[in-house]
């Protein structure tokens, strides 16, 4: 078994509804573990162009997996969660109803044209190190090193709901 991080975001639609039946549905998958999941927060969304205030707002949260699935079938599950809430993939960093990222795979660095680890954005956004930094304290992003100080060094913006 191997111990992932998965990102959720989402602002659109019921964003309550669509976290916890996606949580439900991961946590039901097969050869996967709920572990953890965090508080949620409520966050601006980043466009290319920055913050923007006035995209409908994010809740954001991590939840953590044990999971007996290689990075890429764990991917396909994320994505099938993804398209069973209507995920409709407009434009690059669009609003989206549900978003699933694969943050950290027990540790591994590895990358192809599907998949990257780490998240190659998560080191900057506190939307996804806050949420960690709450139920694994001493996590370590690989490559980038431990994500309470990532976290401190981050500016964008969480509230907690
Ligand atoms: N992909 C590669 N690596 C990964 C990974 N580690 N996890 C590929 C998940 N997917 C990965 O993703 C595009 C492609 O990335 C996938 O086909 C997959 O094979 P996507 O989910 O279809 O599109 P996306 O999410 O728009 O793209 P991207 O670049 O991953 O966006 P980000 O970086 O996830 O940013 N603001 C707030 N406040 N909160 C948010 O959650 N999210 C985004 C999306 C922008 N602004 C936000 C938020
Ligand atoms: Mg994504």
């Amino acid at each position: 078994m191997t111990r992932a991080v998965i990102a959720f975001g989402a602002n659109l639609g019921d964003r309550e509804a669509t976290i916890a039946s996606a949580t439900r549905e991961l946590a039901e998958g097969q050869g996967i573990e709920l572990v953890a999941v965090s508080p949620v927060y409520e966050t601006p969304a980043i466009t290319d162009a920055g913050v923007d205030h006035d995209a409908p707002g994010y809740l954001n949260g991590v939840i953590v997996v044990e999971t007996a699935l290689e990075p890429h079938r764990l991917l396909d599950v994320l994505q099938a969660i993804e398209d069973r809430h209507g995920r409709v993939r407009a434009g690059h960093w669009g609003d989206r109803t549900l978003d699933l990222d694969l943050i950290d795979f027990g540790g591994r660095e590895q990358f192809d044209d599907r998949l990257e680890l780490p998240h190659p954005r998560a080191w900057q956004r506190a939307f996804v190190l806050q949420p960690w930094l709450d139920v694994e304290p001493d996590a370590v992003l690989p490559g980038r090193g431990p994500v309470a100080e990532l976290r401190a060094a981050a500016t964008d913006e969480v509230r907690r709901r």
